[in-house]
């Protein structure tokens, strides 16, 4: 097969779909030219650390949101690639929530296996793609940060990998632009050491506050708050932990809230999430999209229904996470390769539609979590990716779920079966 693959980012899920190329050419596929644009120094995404916020070394947005002590905040058995297992990378069992370090070898350990890194050109930041109807081709003009030089190439399909987990999304709050304290997203915080014997005050109610908190408590933060705007969290919090409605005004220190009460705090750290953000993408291929569990225009999750030899990868709020994306990069490589047909735009919007349905019915975490389970299964059914139990990983993130309701602080001490290879942690 010839033809030319542009993959936009190095990160779990860039490194999938280079990992499903090189898979199906060591079993004597013609692949084409695959060309993957990381506009870091190192592949890992997210999970590749950066002690730096605000702009990099090259002046460009700050990709990394990861901190320092970052641990997995799920069961590594929930995540194993199904080609790649702990055991086989580590050389013996390894505890289940592991260090964000460790995970990171771990995503090295297949792709390095695989040899695919000559297909990465690093510090190259991808900064358009257009796409031509008289050619039927993309041009993708990329920012080389190491020589300062921008050119252009040509490819017949374009991959999509950039994460979304990177632009804040920071709303306002009245006063908090006179707010006599710090202030900061999620994004930033790096370490909890500075928060020690400090009132802290979250906005959000999701994985960020839960985990910043969680970190700023074990540091010895002396107080902290979420603020939430739907619901609270509802775990069995440490007594200096308290749950609050939403934030209504900020006054010097004091943080007023929905219910009428206040409070004095010295730090605010916005764990209000992130925006879909492709700044390098023409209006006819961007998804604009909020954080949820399925994701319109993309028939399968990752085909651009609009044009469908542009896809996205990892786009979805996510339970799953490296081997959904694996089930999708071998999906795409194989509609890439042929093995795969596509459907008429009216039959896979009909598809994504049934998808969509279903999403609105979603009326918890254990719901998402079968949704996303059936999801992945569905594509691995599709391609030669190794099966694996995908109701038994459904039913470890009910037993996380559940650990975490039983103790908040401590449900990382738990261990778990390897649904590949049976090993307990
Ligand atoms: P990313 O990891 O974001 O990688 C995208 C890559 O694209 C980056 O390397 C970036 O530099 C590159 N890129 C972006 N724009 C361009 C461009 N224009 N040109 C070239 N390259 C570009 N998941 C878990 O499974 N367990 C966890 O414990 C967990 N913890 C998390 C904690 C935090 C704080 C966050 C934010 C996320 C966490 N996640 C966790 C979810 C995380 O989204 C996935 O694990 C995974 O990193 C997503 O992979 P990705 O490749 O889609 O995106
Ligand atoms: P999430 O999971 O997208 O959650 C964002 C949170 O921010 C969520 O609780 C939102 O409330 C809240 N939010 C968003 N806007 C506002 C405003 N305006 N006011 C109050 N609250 C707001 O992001 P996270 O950073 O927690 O997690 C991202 C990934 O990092 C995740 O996949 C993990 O793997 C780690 P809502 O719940 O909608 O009421």
């Amino acid at each position: 097969m010839t033809g030319r693959v542009a993959v936009i980012g190095a990160g779990p899920s860039g490194l999938a779909q280079l990992r499903a190329f090189q898979s199906a050419a060591s079993k004597g596929a013609k692949i084409p030219e695959v060309v993957c644009f990381e506009k870091q120094s190192d592949w890992g995404g997210l999970w590749n650390y950066t002690w730096r916020t605000g702009t990099d070394e090259h002046g460009d947005p700050v990709h990394g949101s990861m901190y320092r002590y970052l641990w997995s905040n799920g069961p590594k058995e929930c995540l194993e690639f199904a080609d790649y297992t702990f055991e086989e990378h580590f050389g013996h069992p390894i505890a289940s929530y592991p260090p964000r370090a460790v995970l990171w070898d771990y995503i090295k350990g297949r792709v390095e296996k695989a040899d695919v890194r000559k297909w990465v050109r690093f510090n190259s930041a991808v900064r358009m793609v257009t796409y031509s109807d008289t050619s039927g081709k993309f041009t993708v003009t990329v920012h080389d940060r190491n020589t300062d030089e921008v050119y252009s190439e040509e490819f017949d399909n374009v991959v999509v990998a950039s994460g979304h987990f990177s632009s804040p999304n920071v709303p306002h709050f009245d006063g908090i632009e006179k707010f006599a304290g710090r202030v900061m997203h999620s994004h930033d915080f790096r370490d909890a050491l500075e928060f020690k014997g400090k009132d802290i005050l979250l906005i959000g109610r999701s994985y960020s506050a839960e985990d910043i908190g969680s970190q700023c408590y074990k540091y010895g933060a002396r107080f902290i708050a979420n603020s939430y705007r739907s619901k609270p969290m509802g775990f069995k919090w440490p007594e200096n932990w308290e749950e609050k409605p939403l934030l209504m005004r900020v006054e010097g220190k004091t943080c007023h809230f929905k219910d009428g009460t206040s409070r004095d705090f010295d730090a605010i750290i916005m764990c209000t999430g992130y925006l879909h953000y492709f700044p390098f993408l023409t209006e006819d291929l961007r998804l604009k999209t909020a954080n949820r569990m399925w994701v319109q225009s993309l028939y399968k999750g990752v085909v651009w229904e609009k044009n469908p030899k542009l896809f996205y990868l990892g786009m979805q709020d996510q339970f799953y996470t490296f081997n959904m994306f694996d089930a999708q990069a071998w999906y795409v490589r194989d509609i890439i390769l042929g093995r795969i047909k596509l459907p008429s735009k009216t039959e896979m919007q009909a598809d994504s539609q049934k998808w969509a349905d279903r999403e609105a019915t979603l009326e918890d975490a254990e719901q998402a979590i079968w949704f996303q389970g059936d999801y992945t299964k569905e594509l691995i059914e599709a391609t030669d990716y190794p099966s694996f139990d995908i109701e038994a990983v459904n039913k470890t993130f009910m037993e996380w779920e559940h650990h975490k309701m039983e103790d908040i602080m401590g449900f990382r001490n738990n261990s778990y079966r390897s649904l590949l290879t049976g090993t307990m942690a």
